[in-house]
């Protein structure tokens, strides 16, 4: 498959100069995270460069290949938001040749989360959230967690996109809920 300099200079290509600099925001947050929690750095920097890959594709690609290839037709009830990771990834395969399984499930769970996820999942998860470039509020807490307790980042995480979801009177995408119950409501 590319080399890192071939798949930066392929990811730069599909979107805007802003999202591109997300995305090395992620990979670099990715990296150190990996670093950290004793994950694969590179497999952190491949699903870092890709997660948001498809993201600028027009929502009739995502709907002709829900129809194509027997995904869950539920999913033609959502958009964007839902589709650039969860069917991004089979584009990211396709077109990058990344066969890596545990790279396309990270790019797959990127916004909703599971609530079974892998370390890399995890990573690619908070990675996104909390990239230098990211500016809202609650994110100064979300990266201080992120340097103590990474599990406890993900229930910060989901339980923020939740509450920021539900006050914008967003459409909740099922694994969404099933991350919120796993990894927030556990606990109570
Ligand atoms: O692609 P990014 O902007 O870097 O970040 P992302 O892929 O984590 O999230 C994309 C958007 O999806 C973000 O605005 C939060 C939103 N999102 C996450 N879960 C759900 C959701 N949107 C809807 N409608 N439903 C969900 O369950
Ligand atoms: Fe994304
Ligand atoms: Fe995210
Ligand atoms: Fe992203």
């Amino acid at each position: 498959s590319l080399k890192r300099e071939e798949l930066m200079q392929e990811v730069q290509m599909h979107m805007s100069e802003r999202r591109f600099q997300h995305v090395l925001g992620v990979e670099e947050t990715a990296i150190a995270l990996a670093a950290k929690y004793g994950a694969s750095e590179e497999k952190a920097s491949i699903a870092a460069l890709t997660h948001d890959y498809a993201k600028e594709r027009p929502d009739e690609e995502f709907e002709m290949i829900i129809l194509r290839d027997g995904y869950d037709q539920d999913l033609l009830n959502y958009g964007n938001a839902i589709w650039h990771g969860l069917v991004g990834a089979s584009m990211v395969q396709r077109e990058l040749g990344i066969e890596d399984e545990e790279i396309l499930e990270a790019i797959r769970l990127h916004t909703t989360g599971a609530a079974k996820m892998s370390l890399l999942d995890k990573i690619i998860y908070v990675a996104d959230y909390i990239e230098p470039g990211r500016n809202f509020p609650g994110v100064n807490e979300a990266r201080e967690l992120a340097l103590v307790d990474l599990d406890e980042t993900v229930a910060y995480e989901t339980k923020h996109t939740l509450l920021h979801l539900i006050e914008k009177e967003q459409k909740i995408y099922p694994k969404t809920i099933e991350t919120y119950n796993y990894w927030v409501a556990r606990k109570a």
